[in-house]
């Protein structure tokens, strides 16, 4: 019961993260997710897909008045992306630094835009940045919904 009670509380908190089509071109979605996995986060819903350039029209929308815009949506449009929700403790914030600073020159090694990526219009990787973001982003990229889960790790993750 209270073990129960302890994984709904860790799930509470999700983020989106996405391989963009760079990424998944490059071969790095095995290495992407790899890092969540060791973390310790949990894969709630991942998917390959090749949305329309209304959606990501809408995802950016925050954007929209960018002269970059029209540009890094051609971008987004070239191939599949690879789409997931992570869960657990601090997911946002903590997924943001496991992706590093939106312009790669500017991201640690060890982060993975620092160790994967040099131009800010080829980042690789989408990260929500904040959890009410996060839940907005995970609504229009999975209206299916999400898996629940029990990982056999929680009580070596969470004390
Ligand atoms: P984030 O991805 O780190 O959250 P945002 O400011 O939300 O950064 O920008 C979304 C995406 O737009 C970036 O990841 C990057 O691919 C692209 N972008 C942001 N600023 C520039 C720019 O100055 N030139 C080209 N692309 C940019
Ligand atoms: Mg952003």
């Amino acid at each position: 019961q209270a073990q129960t009670k302890m994984a709904a509380m860790m799930d509470l908190e999700r983020t989106y993260i996405m391989i963009k089509p760079d990424g998944v071109q490059r071969g790095l979605i095995g290495d992407i997710v790899k890092r969540f996995e060791q973390k310790g986060f949990k894969l709630v819903a991942a998917k390959l897909y090749s949305p329309s350039r209304a959606h990501f029209e809408k995802h950016y929308e925050d954007l929209k008045g960018k002269k970059f815009f029209p540009s890094m949506i051609d971008y987004m449009i070239t191939g599949p992306v690879f789409c997931m929700v992570w869960a657990g403790k601090g997911a946002v914030k903590t997924g943001r630094k496991m992706l590093g600073e939106t312009n790669p020159a500017d991201s640690l090694p060890g982060s993975i835009r620092g160790d994967f990526c040099i131009d800010i219009g080829r980042n690789i990787c989408h990260g929500s940045d904040t959890v009410e973001n996060a839940e907005k982003e995970i609504a229009l990229w999975f209206p299916e919904g999400t898996n629940a889960w029990t990982s056999h790790s929680q009580g070596w993750i969470y004390e």
